[in-house]
């Protein structure tokens, strides 16, 4: 029997068209500044299907010698991530309900054929701040269960303009992207899905 993790909140279409429409805009500055990379899993050196980059003061990357890690500069061009965009900085501040900024925002690109594995989310400090998550794009099959691999699973999907917070128990949920839908959303020109995701990373 599945129930929703306590603090898991989805808001369906939070953002209005015109509103993803300039977050996307914004997104497209910032990845023109901090190119999509291709991560690869510690040690393996598996590439991930997702593409990734970052704004904020600290990224999250992961690489087959150095593993997950934030860090403050891209992986290839070694510069400082761009600044996260002031309409997410407002999202955090409407939403988190958490007396510190965001340090991070991770920006997810998915193809048609990208998924993303059962996981937790552990790899900062403060556990305590919530996860804000925002869809762009083609809609995606999301699957999220309790705090141990072996609990029950729920699935439903993220589309365009939702927002997702993971706060309290739902902060540790393991949690993935099972398949994306093709041709759901006209908001990318050449279609995919775009998921960011805010965080603190560091104490406050
Ligand atoms: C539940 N991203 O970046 S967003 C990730 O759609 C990640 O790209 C997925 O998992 C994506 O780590 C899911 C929704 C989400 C984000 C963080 C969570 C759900 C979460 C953290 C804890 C529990
Ligand atoms: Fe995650």
């Amino acid at each position: 029997p599945f129930a929703l993790p306590a603090g898991f909140r989805h808001l369906p279409g939070f953002f209005a068209l015109e509103d993803q429409k300039a977050l996307l805009e914004e997104i497209r500055a910032i990845v023109a500044q901090a190119p999509l990379y291709q991560p690869a899993m510690p040690r393996t050196g598996k590439p991930l299907s997702v593409r990734m980059t970052n704004c904020g003061a600290l990224g999250w990357v992961t690489d087959k010698d150095n593993g997950y890690r934030y860090q403050p500069h891209h992986p290839l061009t070694n510069e400082p991530w761009p600044a996260i965009p002031q309409r997410l900085l407002d999202l955090w501040n409407e939403l988190a309900d958490y007396p510190h900024e965001p340090q991070a925002c991770l920006v997810n690109f998915y193809t048609a054929d990208a998924r993303m594995g059962l996981h937790q989310d552990r790899d900062e400090t403060d556990l305590q701040a919530p996860v804000l998550s925002v869809s762009l794009g083609d809609t995606c099959l999301f699957r999220v269960g309790g705090t141990s691999r072996k609990d029950a699973t729920g699935s439903f999907k993220l589309a365009s303009g939702d927002v997702v917070v993971l706060g309290g128990q739902s902060r540790l949920a393991f949690h993935g992207v099972d398949r994306i839908y093709p041709g759901t959303s006209t908001l990318l020109k050449n279609g995919g899905r775009i998921n960011l995701t805010l965080r603190r990373v560091t104490a406050g």
